[in-house]
């Protein structure tokens, strides 16, 4: 372990359920779950005033709605949760270059490389708290700070939901004393039962195993990391996007979109995003692959070596669309992406483009979601604007009709009205609004 290293955790409280009450003020202090819908539909997460009655991430739909039925229960609106996440992320990197984000809400930070002072780190934290609040219009974070990436993220989850806890080095042993075990890193279900077998329930039950016990039951990789980790010595760096694996991006669409000149105008804008991100992190991409989720929720990846290694928009455009070109589009398509990974330290652009075709295969891979976050049509919570009444979102719809509740952002509650699906004033899928 660095000695005296500080590594930041954040964690946004309850990510997409909190967009939704921003944007929608009659749903703000009541109990929200996004997610769900359909037979199969898992919840993504639900409001704080929603998990008061049992409602919890991946728990299905029917039995979300039997503990809590007068939940508000919404689809996801994913680009709206990426217009939150990327400002927290952008935020974040203006503390420290070390900003290695786990999912859209949730992201470590190594303060060695940032210019907090150790003496004032409380006041620091709560700046950024408050500066996070200010450019998502209202979102809070959850913070932890601690030695390091276990102890910083048992921290901020303790601190959940809005607020944070500072873990000084000599009390990160008796901090994480009684967790159960299954809150270390690397624990699953299937080490937790072993473990379990012998008695060993907390972290502090570890502490006092031996090693070579940890070892015979667990394996010599398994045990010793484990008994590190119960004394909290964890070296995990935070490894930044210059270290990642793969940059990606992807759009999911409110309606299934059929058109191969819009999936491929998608593509082209995704591109751009990604390859922005490549440069910033000063390396280049060798592969390049596309993700496309249909309507039936099958989706197919198909990736291939540039020959090249590239940072270039146009050439990482290039190949997506061209990878695109080898997919059905015809079904309808909810979901695309663009992804780079493969990274060089130094570019080697193709010079011939013609003999990539030979040269480099594609390779398609395919899985089903049955993801509940699924949001096609006139979905509830989708976002609509209406000519005479102005922005509002989708309450409920069927038999050609939808009923809209019309209220954003910034105004207060507002009315419901009911109008026909094909009303010619009413548009679906606006623009989102900018964030402050
Ligand atoms: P989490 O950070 O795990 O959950 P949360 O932000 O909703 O609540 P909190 O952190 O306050 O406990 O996940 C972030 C988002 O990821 C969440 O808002 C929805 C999505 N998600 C899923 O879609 N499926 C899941 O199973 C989980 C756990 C999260
Ligand atoms: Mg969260």
């Amino acid at each position: 372990m660095r000695s005296g290293a500080r590594i930041l955790h954040l964690d946004l409280d309850a990510f997409f359920a909190a967009v939704e009450q921003r944007d929608k003020p009659s749903l703000r202090g009541k109990p929200v779950v996004v997610g769900g819908a359909g037979p199969r539909g898992v919840v993504a997460t639900a409001s704080y005033e929603a998990r008061v009655f049992g409602v919890r991430s991946a728990m299905p739909g029917t039995e979300a709605r039997r503990r809590c039925p007068h939940a508000a229960f919404l689809g996801g609106r994913f680009a709206a949760y990426r217009q939150s996440s990327e400002v927290v992320m952008q935020l974040l990197t203006e503390i420290s270059p070390a900003v290695e984000p786990l999912s859209l809400d949730e992201a470590f930070v190594d303060l060695a490389l940032s210019d907090w002072d150790p003496a004032h780190m409380a006041d620091h934290v709560e700046e950024l708290r408050r500066e996070l609040a200010r450019r998502t219009a209202g979102l809070t974070a959850s913070v932890g700070v601690a030695s390091s990436k276990f102890v910083a993220k048992i921290a901020s989850e303790a601190a959940k939901p809005d607020g944070f806890s500072i873990v000084e080095e000599d009390e990160e042993l008796d901090f994480i004393a009684e967790l159960p075990v299954r809150s270390v890193p690397g624990v699953g279900p299937v080490t937790e039962a072993k473990l379990t077998a012998i008695g060993m329930r907390t972290v502090a039950d570890l502490r006092r195993a031996s090693r070579e016990e940890l070892v015979r039951e667990l394996g010599r990789a398994a045990g010793e990391s484990l008994m590190e980790l119960a004394f909290a010595r964890d070296n995990r760096r935070v490894q930044s996007e210059r270290e990642a694996k793969s940059i990606s991006t992807e759009d999911t669409f409110a309606v299934n979109i059929v058109d191969r000149s819009e999936l491929e105008r998608i593509l082209r804008r995704d591109a751009a995003q990604v390859a922005k991100r490549v440069q910033q992190a000063g390396v280049f991409a060798r592969t390049v692959a596309v993700k496309v989720r249909f309507a039936d929720f099958t989706t197919i990846s198909k990736a291939r070596s540039l020959g090249g290694a590239t940072d270039r928009e146009e050439s990482i455009a290039a190949a997506a669309v061209e990878l695109l070109a080898e997919v059905d589009v015809r079904e309808g398509v909810r979901l695309v992406g663009v992804s780079t990974s493969n990274f060089a330290a130094s570019a080697q652009e193709r010079l011939f483009d013609e003999d990539r075709q030979a040269s480099e295969p594609t390779t398609t891979t395919s899985e089903v979601d049955v993801s509940g976050v699924r949001g096609h049509g006139w979905f509830p919570g989708a976002e609509v604007f209406h000519r005479d009444h102005g922005r509002g979102w989708v309450w409920g719809a069927g038999l050609g009709r939808v009923t809209i509740r019309f209220e954003n952002r910034d105004s207060s509650p507002g009315p419901v009205r009911t109008f026909r699906v094909d009303d010619p004033a009413l548009m679906a899928n606006p623009e989102l609004l900018p964030l402050p």
